[in-house]
Order: C-alpha cells, then structure tokens, then sequence
C-alpha cells in the first residue's frame, strides 16, 4: 500500500464484505478489521484478494492506514458493539475524524452517541443501509444523519457505492441532524412491515375467498408488478409464488404461518405512541405478527369458534381488480401515516428533515423500493413544505379513484371473515382524517363526567376548559382526585 486509506471498515460479517468489496469497485481503497481478527486474513485471502482492501490486525494499525480526516466505520451487531468500539477508536483519532455507524442502532443511541462523540472533538455519522447483502454489494439505500459536518467528507463515498435510479441520481443524501438517519431507517422498516402485510391480506383474500391456485396468483402479482404497484416487495411476492421445491411442490405452502421480527417495527410504532401520532396500518402490522406468532393458541381457538360460512359468489376477475385498487389506497394511507411520523420526529428532535430526498433514498436500493416512491418525490419537489400527502393532488385523485373498490374489497373481507388489519385500518384511517367532526366531543364528555377532565367548546375559542356538574351533586371533582 502506498497511500493512505479512504476510509476504514470494521466489521467483516456478510454486510460488511459486501460493503467493502462495492467500495473498493469504485475505486476507493479500503482498510477492513474485525474483533475476530482470523476474519481479517480470511478476507484480505479471499475474495478481497487483488482488490484495494487492506487488513489491519489491531484498531491502532486500522487508524494509521487512513488518510486525514479519518473515516472509520462500523458495521457491527448493534448496541454495546457499537459503544465498545467507539471507546476503542477515541484515543488514536484527532479533531475531525469521523466515526460512522452502519449498523442497524437505535435512533436514541445514535442521538446519544452523536453528543458523545462531538463532545471529544470528534464527528459522527449514524446511517441507515438497507437492501441486505445484496444491496451491500452492488448498491445499497443510505440514509445518513449525525455532525453534519461529516457530510462533506462521506458523501462521494457513500453516494458512489449507493443504488443509482433511472436517472442516475443515487439514493443517498444528508437526512439530517443526530439520529435523524437511522430514524429515517427505522421508519423505511415500518413501512416496509406494512407493505408485506398489506401484500399478505390480499394473497389471504385471493386463497381463500376466490380459492385461487398459486399460479394464478402468481399471475396476478406479476400483472401488478407491471403497474402503479410495481415494487421489489411485489416482484419477489410474484416469484415465491411461483417457486417450487426439488420434488415440485410449492414451497410457500409448507412455510409455518408465524412471523419473526427484529423489532424496528416494534419501535417505529413505540415512537409513534409516544409522539401521538396515528401510525395505525404500520402498528397493525406489527400486531398481525403477534397474533400470527400465537400459532398453538389459534390452532386450540380454530376447533372452538368459527365464522361467516359464505363463500365468494361475485366476478372474481373484478375482484381482483379492485383488490389492486385497495392495495394501493392502503398503501398510500401508510406512506402518508410514515411521513406524519417523520414530520412530528423532525418537529420533537429539531431535524431539518429533506422529505423529498427520503423518498428518493427509497426509490432504489432498499426492501420498499418502488415506482410509487417516485410520487412521493415529484410531491415534495412540487411542494416542499407539503403538510400530508393526502393533500396533494396526485394522490388525492389517486385515492378518490380507488376508494369504491377499496371499500367494496373491506365489506366483502368483513363478509367473509378474512382479516384485512392493515387495509381496514387503513381505510378508517382515511375515514377519520377526512372529517371535520369526530365522535370524541362525546369522549370528552365522558371523560369530564367520571373524572372532571374539562373539555373545550365548539363555541368558545381553544384553550378554554369547561366543566359540567353532570350528576348535579353540585361538588366540584377535580381530575387530580380521579384514581380509577
Ligand atoms: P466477530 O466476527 O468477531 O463476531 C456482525 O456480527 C459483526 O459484528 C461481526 O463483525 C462481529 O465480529 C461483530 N460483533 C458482534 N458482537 C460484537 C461485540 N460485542 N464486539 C465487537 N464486535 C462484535
């Protein structure tokens, strides 16, 4: 090696190979370490053999192959990995190296870290890197946020090895301050939960109330990968389907039906609890896992209770197109829920948020990459400061042409007692959020009649807070008494 390294990588598990193996594609050269440092010599052997990647056999060694400032980053399990190596990494960098952590952290240890770190004189970058090994290899999604000083220095790394859209601009951008990386990340997770389910209920819907075969689904989704729905997430769907085994059999039917997760999901909706937000299709999904998850309990439950013994009795071919409809409706309720979320995060954690630029980091590379996150971006370059997607015109003409056949979908789901969470509540969604005027004047009411909870008034400006003697025992209760 005659010059210095641009940048430094640990962390030799398949993602970061990948990683390091894409970087050193485009030209940049790369210094690699790991804690099992045998890896390291396994790699530098192997298939990194005659590249631009350099082993480093101790964290020391790894720093003085960089060039200034330095950049290390991690790629390791997340959690204490990531605060052990960081610890590690201060006493050999200087004012202005950068730390990045590409690992999969939560937001509020990256909030956490990023003080830390900058508290030392240091920079430091959390991003998100979705697309699994693959898109490692030949072109991942990177959401970066953290020191935004450190941008600079990582973006023609992170945008050369990033996947590229039709027009060539790669799917990677500053996202914003602290944690605002891998919150956009945690947030594509969500959403990327809610896409799959919304995907099962329509598969549930075409098995088991139209009885169809799986090749005829399979037809289906590969029709509707040609259209608006045209999607990674769809393809794959329409290839599984297709997919059989040695002996001929399709593989998806002997899949136990009990979902895993890693949690991102989990947190994406804890974070929209916290903030109020109405998350509900992404949090649905989550729960449509645990109820999945509870499989000896539902096999007990399937010999006690039943359901509606109607059969599917209409034009099956309409149905499915209006079972494409109500996907898609679903689908743009859950894109326009995500965004709510980011906006009240950008809003909570003071991050200037580039919403635009999210979406393109999604249009390629990752799991929820899509046609229709190509929409998302021409909204926000229409109109930046857009407060709901909802709002906007293309998608308010797209949901007004779906809703019939989105609501006729739901009815015939309800009648069949097939279970549509995602897309149900998806629809409700919509339906509150249209209205001037919901039921929770009477909510108030209630509240204020068990525990003096006041409530405003329709005639009255906001922040006035009345209460009504409703039992007429004249004492005054106050909330702060109310234990129940
Ligand atoms: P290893 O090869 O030594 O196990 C993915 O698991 C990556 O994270 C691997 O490079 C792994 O290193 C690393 N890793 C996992 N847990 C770690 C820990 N507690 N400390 C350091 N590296 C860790």
């Amino acid at each position: 090696m005659t010059d210095k390294c641009d940048i430094g990588l640990i962390g030799l598990a398949v993602m970061g190979q990948n990683l390091v193996l894409n970087m050193s594609d485009h030209g940049f050269k790369v210094a690699v370490f790991n804690r099992t440092v045998s890896k390291v010599d396994d790699f530098i052997n192997g298939s990194a053999a005659g590249r631009t990647i350099y082993g480093a056999h101790s964290i020391e060694e790894l720093v003085g192959m960089l060039a200034s400032p330095r950049r290390v980053m991690l790629l390791v399990k997340a959690g204490q990995a990531v605060d052990d190596f960081i610890e590690q990494l201060i006493p050999h960098l200087d004012p202005g190296d950068i730390i990045i952590d590409g690992g999969n952290s939560n937001y509020n240890d990256t909030i956490r870290r990023t003080a830390y770190v900058e508290s030392k004189g240091l920079l430091y970058i959390g991003t998100g890197v979705s697309g699994g090994e693959e898109g490692a290899r030949h072109g991942p999604s990177i959401m970066p946020g953290g020191s935004p000083a450190a941008w600079p220095f990582v973006k023609p790394i992170f945008q050369a090895v990033a996947a590229k859209v039709d027009d060539g601009s790669p799917c990677c951008d500053w996202v914003g301050e602290n944690g605002a990386g891998h919150y956009v990340k945690m947030t594509h997770n969500g959403i990327e939960y809610g896409d799959m389910q919304l995907i099962c209920e329509a598969y549930h819907l075409m098995k088991e109330g139209l009885g169809m075969s799986n090749e005829e689904m399979h037809q289906v989704f590969a029709e509707w990968n040609e259209g608006k729905l045209d999607s990674y997430l769809i393809q794959i769907t329409r290839d599984i389907l297709a997919f059989k085994d040695e002996n001929g059999e399709y593989v998806v039917d002997k899949i136990l039906d009990t979902a895993g997760q890693k949690g991102t999901g989990k947190w994406t909706g804890i974070s929209a609890l916290d903030m109020g937000i109405p998350l509900t299709l992404i949090v649905e999904a989550v729960f449509a896992r645990c109820l999945s998850a509870l499989l000896e309990e539902r096999k007990e439950a399937a010999q006690v209770l039943s359901g509606p013994s109607s059969t599917f009795d209409g034009d099956k071919a309409a149905f499915i197109r209006d079972l494409h409809d109500a996907l898609y409706a679903s689908k743009i309720m859950s894109y326009a829920q995500g965004y709510m979320l980011m906006r009240a995060a950008a809003q909570e954690y003071g991050w200037h948020l580039n919403y635009g630029g999210i979406a393109l980091m999604w249009r390629g590379g990752c799991i929820i990459r899509s046609v229709f996150l190509g929409k998302i971006k021409e909204a926000f370059d229409k109109n930046p400061d857009l407060n709901n997607l909802l709002l906007d015109d293309y998608f308010k003409a797209e949901v007004e042409a779906a809703q019939a056949a989105w609501r006729r979908v739901i009815a015939k789901a309800v009648e069949l007692g097939i279970p549509v969470p995602a897309m149900s509540s998806a629809l409700a969604f919509f339906d509150g959020y249209r209205r001037g005027r919901l039921p929770q004047n009477l909510l108030q009411a209630q509240r204020d009649y068990f525990g003096a909870h006041t409530y405003e008034r329709v005639d009255r400006p906001r922040g006035e807070f009345f209460h009504t003697d409703w039992i007429g025992s004249g004492a005054a209760a106050i909330s702060s008494t109310y234990t129940a």
